[in-house]
């Protein structure tokens, strides 16, 4: 019988889901047990509904282990589960940008990371040779490459899902260069994202960086040569073990303007319109969205997923008292995000 306590999860160094998870729960001194690829399954564990990495195995409400996944509400079940060294700010409004800035980290930095993955030859060479591996090492060299090009087949022919195509690619080049400058100025003003201590939003940025910084050759070498501070930041991120959680770390609300203006004009010029774009064609029961985004045509099929992180947004902005959605309001104003209450 597997034991909820510490944690067990299944998931991949090549998954930056996973990685979001292992650092959280790291920075949280949350005990975990890792399966590493293959090795969940001659354990015996039940299946998630839907099968993606990581899948944590948890005790449900009857005392049976189930299969849970999705690393935003499972990281906010955790700060209610564990106690002390909190990544979701208490106060309401760092709580909404916290937020804001986990979904676009989750939902729009990956853009970049699937797309560069799978685009270049560059990328798929290596990205073909090490994802198998991380799976199954101890496999024979032949099963390995077959593995591979099979992985590499299918990764490429679903890169269409993620919004990565010949139209769509410019714009998510430009913007992921953008977000390097940008997070190269932001962390030479603090630490992190919400000032001098971690919050979700830096596990889910930093998520996407362990792959498109730290190993996928082209978009590595962009960080390189434009923000080496950005490089250096995922491998921090990556253990805060040992680092404080100091009450006084988070930033003052009325310095969020100062310090993530920057970012959030970047967030409201492309993540906002992709979400509402998405909205607006599930809506009218269209399974394609075709839209402009940064100037530029963007088309792609729509993504249930994201009008569900667009309607939490939403909850999350109208839980908040008049006086702190003010404040977001104030925040988000000229930046596009504010965009995100329309239609
Ligand atoms: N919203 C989910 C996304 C998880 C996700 O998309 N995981 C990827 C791996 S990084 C996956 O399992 N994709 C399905 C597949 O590769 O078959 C989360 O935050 O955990």
């Amino acid at each position: 019988m597997v034991s909820s306590d510490p944690l067990i999860f299944k998931g991949v160094p090549g998954s930056p889901y996973t990685r979001k998870m292992l650092a959280y729960l790291r920075f949280r001194h949350i005990p975990y047990q890792l399966l590493i690829g293959d090795q969940a399954s001659h354990m015996n564990l039940p299946e998630a509904k839907v099968q993606l990495l990581p899948t944590f195995y948890l005790t449900g409400d009857d005392g049976e282990l189930e299969a849970v996944v999705d690393s935003t509400p499972l990281i906010r079940r955790f700060e209610s589960e564990f106690l002390g060294r909190a990544a979701v700010p208490q106060n309401p409004v760092l709580g909404f940008i916290n937020d804001l800035l986990e979904d676009y980290g989750d939902e729009w930095l990956t853009k970049a990371m699937f797309h560069y993955r799978w685009h270049y030859q560059d990328d798929i060479t290596t990205a073909g040779k090490i994802l198998p591996r991380w799976s199954n090492n101890g496999v024979p060299e032949d099963k390995l490459s077959e593995l591979g090009d099979y992985i590499s087949q299918r990764q490429i022919s679903r890169l269409y899902v993620v919004g990565s195509n010949d139209i769509t690619a410019p714009v998510i080049e430009a913007s992921y260069t953008r977000f390097l400058t940008l997070f190269d100025t932001l962390l030479q003003r603090h630490r992190f994202v919400l000032g001098d201590r971690p919050c979700s939003a830096d596990f889910g940025i930093y998520a996407q960086l362990t792959q498109l910084a730290k190993f996928d050759p082209t978009p590595m070498r962009l960080c390189l040569n434009l923000a080496p501070r950005v490089h250096a930041w995922t491998d921090i991120v990556d253990d805060l073990s040992g680092q404080p959680a100091d009450a006084d770390g988070w930033l003052d609300t009325n310095k969020i303007r100062e310090h993530l203006g920057d970012l959030l004009c970047e967030v409201g010029r492309v993540y906002i319109p992709a979400l509402l774009a998405n909205n607006a064609a599930i809506d009218a029961g269209s399974e394609q969205m075709e839209t402009t985004i940064d100037g530029q045509r963007w088309v792609q099929p729509t993504f249930p997923y994201q009008a569900k992180c667009l309607q939490s947004l939403r909850q999350s902005y109208f839980s908040l008292d008049p006086a702190d959605r003010e404040s977001v309001d104030e925040i988000l104003s000229g930046t596009g995000c504010e965009a995100f209450l329309s239609s």
